[in-house]
């Protein structure tokens, strides 16, 4: 903390908790006790001094006149959002008895925690209620609903690796894969604008024409879900042109003939059919990719988010080590370099309080779990939200807020705002921004760990999740010495300070200076898997999985296929694992939802300036896919399929392929009304049990026959 002797002000060291790669250095003004501003630290290596269309009005969040600011409980019908104030030790004793009651009737796997990154700070962030939780026996929910897919392709063929996000402004050839760097990750832009000074070319891979694609040297449009496709088409093309690095492939990788064999079955015609890019384009790519070095692949989420999203990330993180780009600086995979922070997460987390055979529920399936459709046993009856707003982000929606709704579900909901999810809440707690709270930060974009100071005291009532889970544990008498520590012991405790990554930090350091980088060497000079060695079983890169095959099981390749099963594969080296058809089938138009610009997934969708900036729900589609519906440009329409149904404004556009519709995700419900998720089932990925937020298909009809309603774009 600074104290600025010519205004008077002070200076806070803050950082932004959000779920977000750039996980941003912030510094936060306070001016007689309130705060006045934030701006991202000029001297943070990655935040540069920049905070991005969400957050750059953060004091906005904090005085928000909607502020929940005491604890409440609900005097109307669920979801209604009626509550009465009461006092934080009625609504301790309430939560508490209710778990001591539901846990004598029905066990403690009655109660289920439902928690995600609203707050992604270590301690405030996923794990915060897991300790308490497992303490009490709570069911566990499976948090796959990130990454999770793309990070089990990721470990199944290179390990948990990484190269340093700045290493990236030594990169020649930069290939983003379905990400939208410039609204999701936009403090990496000014590296890849450095690396194209010094002469590298930049490609996008997406469905639809974002800002990030907009500004690319090329755009390669791509059907929704069919990466997989196009990585092995790929492959095909660099055995086919002997543009594989024998000497690499030799030394470090396992099962290259296999893959060769493999990835002969999709030659670029036939890639060309299934994906949508030209075959031309598909060899340009692969010569390019192959002999511009150092390459490297930012991915982002989307591709994971289709039944063979796994399959999609083994094909292609299967690449870069084909063409040795990982011997050199800026070459390799970013994904995320979330495996170099030296976490504790046994000390946050407390396996070892969990009651053997606990039962796991997976979140993206909460409504099945509430509506009796996993056929629980016993069922739900307790459920604790924190850090999550299940009622925007979770699949199969109008079986989420059935079950919500249920008269017999005791629901707590902890949060800033009366969400779509609080408004079911029987209890409802309240929550502090960041600015109100200490806490540490680290990156799924970065090396770099921040510290958040309190720069004011919490407003009204509000606590940190932290100071939540203390005060739950001692209402239900939990007197284990974790429930005891302060947030500053409880991140001395979360670290590995004397891991090699933490050599020379410390939390006093920290506190001093705002952030620390990791110790890892400098991003000029670092090539991590230059020499080769990659931390899967083998040492290797492993085309042929052995964590997938299980050891002993049959081999496990990328694959891609079509419609219904193995048919297409000429080389049937392994059964893959089996994975339900996309459902439901029958509907002509694949709907992704991507994130907003000014929103972070459905957090900061109820604050003004961000909600101008976005504006309604648009719909993009194509001109050719509205024409024979009917659908003119700015009319309001509905997406439609069998799960469930929302409006929408047609936004007609070139922009996006031709087959899919685009519905940028976060908005609140707007009088109860269904949001995107209404469409989308809740079935999971081939690996590491994703969501398939992209495979969704669905159709669109005008809404009512009212003309064009025009939207400010
Ligand atoms: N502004 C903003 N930033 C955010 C977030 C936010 O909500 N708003 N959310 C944060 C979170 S939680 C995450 S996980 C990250 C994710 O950040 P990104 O990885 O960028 O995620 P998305 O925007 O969902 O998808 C990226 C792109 O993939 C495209 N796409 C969709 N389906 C496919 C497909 O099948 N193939 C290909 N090749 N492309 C496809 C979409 O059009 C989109 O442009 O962003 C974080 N940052
Ligand atoms: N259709 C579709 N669905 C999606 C996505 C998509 O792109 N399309 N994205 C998916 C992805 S990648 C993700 S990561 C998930 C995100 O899903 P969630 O993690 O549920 O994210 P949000 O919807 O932003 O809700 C987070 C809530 O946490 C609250 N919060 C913030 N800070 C704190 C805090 O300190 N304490 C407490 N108690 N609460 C706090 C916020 O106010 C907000 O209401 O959604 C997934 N769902
Ligand atoms: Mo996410």
């Amino acid at each position: 903390m600074a104290l600025d002797e010519l205004t008077g002000r002070r200076v806070v060291s803050g950082a932004c908790p959000h779920d977000c790669p750039d996980a941003c250095s912030m510094l936060v003004t306070v001016e007689a006790g309130r705060v006045v501003g934030v701006r991202g630290d000029p001297a943070h290596p990655f935040t540069r001094g920049s905070l991005c269309a969400k957050v750059n009005d953060y004091e906005a969040r904090v005085y928000h006149p909607d502020r929940v600011l005491q604890p409440m409980r609900r005097a109307g019908a669920k979801g209604e959002g009626r509550f009465v104030p009461i006092s934080w030790a009625e609504a301790i004793d309430e939560i508490c008895g209710r778990f001591r009651s539901v846990t004598a009737e029905f066990g403690s796997e009655a109660v289920l925690p439902y928690s995600y990154a609203g707050n992604m700070a270590l301690l405030n962030g996923i794990p915060a209620g897991d300790a308490f939780m497992h303490r009490l026996g709570a069911s566990i929910l499976e948090r796959t609903v990130c990454g999770s897919c793309q990070s089990s392709a990721l470990v199944a063929t290179v390990g948990p690796a990484f190269i340093d996000p700045e290493s990236i402004v030594h990169s020649r050839y930069i290939l983003i894969w379905g990400a939208n760097v410039l609204s999701s990750n936009q403090h990496l832009w000014p590296f890849i604008r450095e690396a194209r000074r010094r002469g590298a070319k930049v490609v996008v891979i997406d469905a639809y024409r974002t800002r990030t694609a907009a500004q690319a040297d090329w755009f390669i449009p791509i059907r929704p879900g069919t990466d997989g496709a196009l990585a092995l088409g790929l492959i095909h093309v660099l055995v086919a042109e002997g543009l594989v690095d024998k000497d690499y492939v030799e030394e470090h990788t396992t099962g290259f003939d296999e893959l060769a064999q493999r990835a002969a079955a999709f030659p670029p015609e036939r890639v060309a059919e299934l994906t949508g890019v030209p075959a031309d384009d598909i060899g340009i790519l692969a010569r390019e990719f192959a002999t511009i070095q150092p390459s490297v692949i930012r991915t982002g989420i989307a591709p994971e988010r289709h039944a063979q999203g796994g399959q999609a990330y083994r094909a292609i993180f299967s690449l870069p080590a084909l063409v040795g780009s990982w011997r050199h600086v800026g070459g390799g995979v970013q994904q995320m370099p979330v495996w170099g922070f030296p976490i504790r997460w046994d000390v946050l987390t407390r396996p070892e309080w969990i009651r053997p055979g606990t039962r796991v529920i997976n979140m993206m399936q909460l409504g099945r779990a509430l509506t009796g459709g996993l056929a629980l046993d016993p069922p739900v009856k307790a459920l604790f939200v924190y850090n999550a707003n299940p009622a925007v982000a979770a699949p199969e929606q109008g079986l989420v807020t059935e079950g919500l709704a249920r008269a017999d579900l005791f629901t707590v909901v902890h949060d800033l705002f009366v969400t779509d999810t609080a408004r079911y809440a029987d209890i409802l707690l309240p929550a502090t921004t960041t600015v109100e709270h200490f806490d540490l930060t680290w990156s799924y974009g970065h090396l770099y760990l921040n510290v958040n100071l309190p720069a004011i005291a919490p407003r009204g009532e509000a606590v940190s999740n932290t100071e939540l889970f203390r005060r739950l544990a001692a209402g239900m008498g939990f007197t284990d010495e974790w429930f005891g520590l302060s947030d500053e012991q409880m991140a001395e405790a979360a670290l590995d300070w004397s891991s090699p990554a933490a050599a020379g930090l410390s939390l006093d350091r920290l506190k001093e200076n705002g952030w620390a980088r990791l110790a890892f060497p400098a991003p000029d000079v670092w090539a991590p898997h230059a020499d080769g060695a990659f931390p899967t079983p083998s040492g290797k890169v492993e085309f042929v999985s052995s964590l997938l095959a299980g050891g002993a099981g049959p081999l496990v390749l990328p694959l891609f296929r079509e419609g219904a099963p193995a048919e297409d594969v000429a080389a049937p080296v392994d059964p893959v694992p089996d994975f339900a058809e996309p459902a439901p089938a029958g509907y002509e138009l694949t709907m992704i939802s991507p994130k907003a610009h000014a929103f972070l997934n459905s957090t900061y969708a109820n604050q003004t300036r961000q909600r101008r900036i976005e504006g309604p729900q648009p719909v993009f589609m194509h001109p050719a896919d509205a024409a024979p519906r009917g659908i003119a440009d700015g009319q309001r329409v509905r997406v439609f399929n069998d799960l469930g149904r929302f409006d929408g404004i047609a936004d007609l556009t070139r922009d996006v392929v031709a087959g899919a519709v685009v519905c940028p995700h976060g908005r609140w419900s707007d009088n109860g009304a269904a949001t995107i998720n209404a469409t989308v089932s809740a079935e999971l990925t081939d690996l590491g049990k994703g969501p398939r937020l992209s495979d969704v298909r669905v159709d669109v009809e005008p809404a009512d026959s009212s003309g064009p309603v025009r939207r400010a774009r």
